[in-house]
């Protein structure tokens, strides 16, 4: 779905850099089986999940920002969804990935794995509603009020054993509803992770909701990573898998291009990219530009967390 004439498409095309990125890998086209595949799937009809009678969640009160709200519009029409396409405008395409039932797995090294619906996990769980700044690594950023939980109400349910030094999170496997994910050059399924002290700090925040109502699908539906002080790349959609394992895992774009998007990725206006300036932001929107901060202004709550990480590309 297209909004022409909107002032936030009209600054590029529809590649931009991390895309292009993709295209650059991009070493066999799809076949054409994939291709009718994605084009005569249908959209699933609606389902009533647990999460139309959650909202709207109350305000946190912690966690706001100053700066004015992206319009929801914008928030749910410029999006970064790979699995359905290179361009930010997956909205259609995404609609047929069928987000209820949803089955989520808790493994690793835990005393409780646990295989659930995430309707069974909303009811565990207490729902707010948290303002966040989004960063992605193209420079380009919103404001965005997210309906969800703690990450750290996931580690709480599995208590993770000692050896367990990192959560890995995993987004769905479906190419027949996924285009993408029938070109075979890219590591799918998208994986992301964190230490366990991210993954418990305050921020790190998994969404169910935004402006009030249900995750549309194009914003990681029915539950998304949001660690607002990373580029948005990290902040994995349509998770199935959250697994607490020993060693780093390597993520979905590290994989693809280690120098460019690293594991830790956090907000840092004086680390450019090797291809651009990270100095500035385009608000989407307004399409003002702001200044990029450190952390992506949430210093404060994180910059303890890479204490003796000093060596590490921790901007990377
Ligand atoms: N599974 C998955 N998660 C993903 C992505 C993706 O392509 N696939 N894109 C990431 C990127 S690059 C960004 S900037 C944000 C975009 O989130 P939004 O579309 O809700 O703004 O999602 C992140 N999570
Ligand atoms: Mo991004």
């Amino acid at each position: 779905m297209r909004f022409l004439g909107r002032s936030w498409e009209m600054r590029e095309a529809e590649t931009t850099p991390e895309a292009l990125f993709f295209e650059r890998r991009r070493l066999i086209g799809f076949g054409a089986g994939a291709l009718a595949a994605g084009l005569l799937g249908r959209a699933h009809p609606a389902r009533a999940a647990a999460i139309d009678g959650m909202l709207p969640a109350a305000p946190s009160a912690a966690f706001h920002a100053a700066e004015a709200l992206t319009p929801e519009k914008a928030v749910t029409g410029y999006n970064n969804f790979y699995e359905f396409g290179f361009s930010k405008y997956v909205q259609s395409a995404s609609q047929k990935l069928k987000t209820s039932p949803w089955t989520i797995t808790i493994d690793g090294l835990v005393e409780k794995p646990l295989t659930l619906d995430v309707d069974d996990l909303l009811k565990k769980v207490a729902l707010e509603e948290r303002i966040y700044r989004h960063r992605c690594v193209e420079a380009w950023s919103m404001v965005v009020p997210w309906t969800g939980f703690p990450l750290a109400e996931i580690v709480k349910l599995a208590e993770p054993k000692a050896e367990a030094k990192y959560l890995r999170m995993e987004t769905f496997l479906d190419p027949k509803v996924a285009r993408s994910q029938n070109a075979p050059q890219y590591p799918w399924p998208y994986v992301e992770g964190l230490t366990m002290a991210e993954a418990t700090n305050e921020l790190a925040f998994l969404a169910v909701g935004v402006f009030g109502k249900p995750m549309p699908t194009q914003n990681g539906a029915p539950i998304r990573l949001v660690v607002p002080w990373k580029y948005g790349f990290k902040s994995a959609k349509s998770i199935v898998r959250f697994s607490f394992v020993a060693k780093r895992p390597e993520t979905f774009w590290e994989a693809l291009g280690p120098d460019e998007y690293g594991f830790w990725a956090n907000v840092n206006p004086k680390v450019a990219h090797p291809r651009w300036s990270q100095a500035s932001e385009r608000r989407v929107g307004p399409e003002d530009s702001v200044p990029t901060r450190l952390f992506n202004g949430y210093a404060e709550q994180v910059a303890g967390l890479y204490k003796g990480l000093e060596k590490e590309a921790l901007f990377m």
